[in-house]
């Protein structure tokens, strides 16, 4: 082909794609995108934040020393995690609606401006793509859905570096065009920006067009209501609206069933009159049958299992104080304790409870639930519940406890 040829096919191509100018909607510009970016950067940031604690409370052994306390700290933190991306799902559509003209502005010939566009676009890819990636599976993963081969845990958490690193580098390019709006009306005709209605469009807040405040509360109650609907959190009365949530707070005992005793592959184990639980430690390792159990000192404490996937509810434990355990077996006030089930595979078989969560007294080795023996989906014979932890970590059908030197 000459080149002639090829200008021709480059041009007829270049007329097919869409300009900035042919988006008419005087909705879109910097006044929406900015108001609603303020936003993403603060459920991002709170998401950020909770998210790195919830990877560092999943840890054998956390780089600091996290609290076991207040008891609700993981619900908390696990229910504003969840929230926060639950929200950002709206806020980011909403937002890359009003920005998506500007992938049609063409790049400039070449030089020093090319190569700063390229940055940028290759920055603004990076911050879209791990975005939709974090939200995408942040959401499938509290519906309990895995359609994936790859390690959740470990892409979610490599992917949030990335989020939060391009969108503090976004803020800081867009910091002068963001301060500008802030200074400038909502709706109406502003000095700073050329984001009026296009050539033949209707203006925000006229002939049928809602104005820019419009959009933005329709954004905010889009937003609070995806919340609302589908995180089932604690808050009294808001539970019963959570009607598209995964799990709504029933359950045996009042509490909702994660794994149950079938699927956990603990059918015809957890029942054997033949049980004992293995306790191992420094000094002595002893065998204690569930009488030898309900013998010892019980403790009883209000506590939640609080899932990762955004869920929780409060029980009423009772049972054995682990610290009790350990010292029956020679353990000391430093050591860590690993938790193991009689589930024969699978990740949650096995847990490490750091020192301190140990020296809590309301970390427990649960024998009941609401005043009655554990439901065999709670984890019957026993199971660990400690406060501030995330519900993962909750090992059910305990078969043994090891005291670890930290
Ligand atoms: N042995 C074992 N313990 C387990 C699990 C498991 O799969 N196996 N799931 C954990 C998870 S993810 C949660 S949220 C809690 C749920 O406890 P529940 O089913 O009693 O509500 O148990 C935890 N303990
Ligand atoms: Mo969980």
């Amino acid at each position: 082909m000459s080149e002639r040829a090829l200008r021709g096919v480059a041009a007829r191509i270049d007329a097919r794609i869409p300009r900035p100018e042919s988006f008419t909607s005087g909705l879109r510009g910097p006044r929406t995108t900015a108001r609603i970016g303020t936003w993403l950067a603060v459920t991002f940031t709170i998401a950020f934040v909770t998210g790195l604690y919830s990877h560092a409370s999943q840890l054998a052994t956390p780089p600091l020393t996290l609290p076991s306390g207040p008891s609700r700290l993981y619900q908390v933190t696990q229910g504003l995690h969840v929230a926060a991306g639950t929200a950002s799902v709206p806020l980011l559509l909403v937002k890359l609606w009003s920005v998506f003209p500007r992938l049609f502005v063409r790049p400039p010939r070449a030089g020093r401006e090319l190569v700063l566009n390229l940055l940028e676009r290759v920055s603004i890819a990076l911050l879209i793509g791990s975005a939709i990636f974090q939200l995408a599976t942040g959401l499938a993963n509290s519906a309990q859905w895995y359609p994936w081969s790859f390690d959740f845990i470990r892409a979610h958490y490599a992917l949030a570096w990335v989020a939060i690193g391009s969108l503090a580098l976004h803020v800081a390019v867009k910091l002068p065009v963001i301060r500008r709006v802030f200074t400038e009306p909502v709706d109406g005709p502003a000095d700073g920006f050329d984001d009026g209605p296009r050539d033949g469009a209707a203006e925000p807040g006229h002939d049928g067009v809602p104005t820019r405040r419009t959009l933005l509360r329709a954004t905010w109650v889009s937003a609070a209501v995806a919340v609302v609907v589908t995180t089932s959190v604690e808050i009294p009365g808001l539970r019963r609206l959570a009607v598209l949530a995964v799990r709504s707070g029933q359950g045996p005992q009042g509490v909702p069933i994660n794994r149950s005793a079938v699927g956990a592959d603990v059918a015809g184990l957890f029942d054997d009159p033949a049980w004992r639980l293995r306790v191992v430690g420094p000094v002595d390792t002893v065998e204690l049958s569930l009488d030898d159990l309900r013998a010892m000192q019980q403790r009883s404490a209000v506590l939640p299992i609080a899932c990762v996937e955004g869920w929780s509810a409060s029980g009423e434990w009772g049972g054995v104080p682990v610290r009790d355990l350990v010292a029956l077996v020679g353990g000391g006030p430093d050591d860590d304790v690993v938790v193991r089930s009689m589930q024969p595979r699978g990740a949650y078989r096995e847990s490490r409870l750091p020192a301190n969560f140990v020296r809590n007294p309301d970390s427990l080795l649960a024998l009941t639930l609401a005043g009655e023996p554990l439901h065999r989906d709670h984890g019957f014979p026993c199971r660990l519940i400690a406060p501030a932890r995330p519900g993962v970590l909750q090992t059910k059908w305990v078969r043994e406890v090891e005291v670890v030197k930290a």
